[in-house]
């Protein structure tokens, strides 16, 4: 099983058979609040009627289509309202079917684009430490996860990483963006003086970087990060794989921190989690660069046979629709101070170290047990789950990231569950 403790879990399976809405069902017929949204991408809650309907009117008009020299409706439609979305001047949409599909093609684009530019010594990608971009060659080299690397030699050579930002001593329980850590961004100066600007490619980053614990950057740092990136013509590249489609409470944590970066990365809740599905967006800038040389040859030779596929095309566009008719993607601002504050009553809670938050996601870092790192928060997603509570953890932190349609009183549910659930454990 992808990962998960395999013989643990077969020891105590547990299994969803159905969800609507806010819930999960277990196979044994509990419901289960779902406290992340799957794994971060059922934004719009489960199981939408107008989704789960386009999927099966999809079906049964046009399945397939070839995905190369042939095309379909329906992902041109899908391009033009990501367009329409997206923060302004990413206008070019490549669609890939995973986060990890996105974040490969985002950095075979941003090499591409300089080689076709007459810049083809900009190799170098540059990444963060803690980051994660998916499981691929490409993403874990510049992905700074220990675990995801270690077993899989010498992976993409010349990336270099950025500091991670995550600094408990100095901003345990900010609200919102921490307020020390800017100078960390000052860091890519150090590497682009280390290697010269005009080798580096690309620098990545995830606007809150998700997986490693709901890592929220502190106040300027993705300001001052396009600064530098700008100044040496390095590609900016946002994976925006959780903080897309609204997570923040803005459509993107682009939007958020009101800066676009040149290619931008989602999937996830693309299509609500429903059918795989990624989409890579880029400024015309960079499309144009490739529209060159004779109109008979392929431009950029990269593509999946699933790109941009009809099903998956009809059900992001029922998605971006159910966004749209119920203010999704803007409603994590609503809801914001309301999750804040209840995240925050956890505060002296048993073992809690640090709460932090941002739109509609958050996170709650744990004391591990001396010598049994993962131990103690996993001993909390097994209790909440067994009181009725979806929540992930990573490390010893939990993290939570509900679907976007949760009501106030659900909110306090949540967090009461958790509350119960660190009373519980050791
Ligand atoms: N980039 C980011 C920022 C991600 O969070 C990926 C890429 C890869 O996406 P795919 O679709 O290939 O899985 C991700 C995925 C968790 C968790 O609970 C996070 C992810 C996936 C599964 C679990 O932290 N993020």
């Amino acid at each position: 099983m992808p990962f998960t403790a395999n013989r643990q879990y077969k020891k105590a399976p547990r299994m969803f058979v159905a969800a609507k809405d806010m819930h999960y069902t277990t196979n044994d017929g509990r419901q289960v609040l779902d406290g992340t949204a799957g794994l971060w991408c059922v934004n719009a809650g489960h199981a939408r009627p107008r989704i789960v309907e386009a999927i099966a009117k999809q079906a049964a008009e046009l399945d397939y289509a070839p995905a190369f020299q042939m095309g379909h409706p329906k992902a041109f439609e899908l391009a033009n309202r990501l367009v329409d979305i997206a923060p302004e001047g990413l206008d070019h949409v490549l669609f890939t079917n995973s986060g990890s599909e996105s974040v490969e093609t985002a950095l075979k684009v941003a090499l591409a684009y300089h080689r076709v530019k007459g810049e083809g010594a900009r190799t170098r990608l540059i990444g963060r430490e803690r980051a994660y971009h998916g499981v691929n060659f490409g993403g874990i080299s510049v992905g700074g996860i220990v675990t995801n690397r270690k077993m899989f030699g010498t992976l993409l050579s010349g990336v270099d990483h950025m500091p991670h930002t995550h600094n408990l001593a100095k901003n345990a329980f900010s609200r919102g963006l921490p307020e020390h850590g800017l100078d960390l961004a000052d860091e890519l100066e150090r590497i682009v003086t280390l290697h010269d600007a005009s080798t580096i490619a690309a620098v990545i980053v995830e606007p809150v970087a998700g997986s490693t614990g709901v890592l929220i950057p502190p106040a300027g740092y993705l300001k001052r990060l396009r600064e530098i990136t700008k100044k040496h013509g390095i590609l900016l590249i946002f994976d925006e794989v959780i903080t897309g489609f609204g997570r923040l409470g803005t459509p993107f944590g682009a939007d958020y921190f009101d800066v676009v970066p040149d290619i931008m990365v989602t999937a996830k809740g693309l299509t609500n989690g429903i059918i795989p599905m990624g989409a890579v967006m880029v400024s015309a800038e960079i499309h144009d660069a490739f529209m060159q040389g004779p109109e008979h040859v392929i431009e950029f030779f990269h593509g999946y046979t699933y790109s941009g596929n009809p099903v998956a095309s009809a059900a992001a566009l029922a998605t971006l629709e159910t966004y749209k008719e119920e203010g999704l993607l803007t409603r994590g601002a609503e809801m914001a101070k309301a999750w804040e504050d209840a995240l925050h009553s956890l505060k002296g809670e048993p073992h809690v170290i640090d709460i932090r938050n941002i739109g509609l996601v958050g996170a709650i870092e744990l004391e591990p047990i001396a010598g049994q790192p993962t131990k103690r928060a996993f001993s909390a997603f097994l209790k909440a789950y067994e009181t009725g509570y979806l929540i992930r953890t990573t490390g010893d932190i939990i993290a939570m990231s509900p679907p976007l349609i949760i009501s106030e009183s659900q909110i306090g549910e949540l967090v009461d569950g958790v509350r119960a659930a660190l009373r519980s454990i050791d």
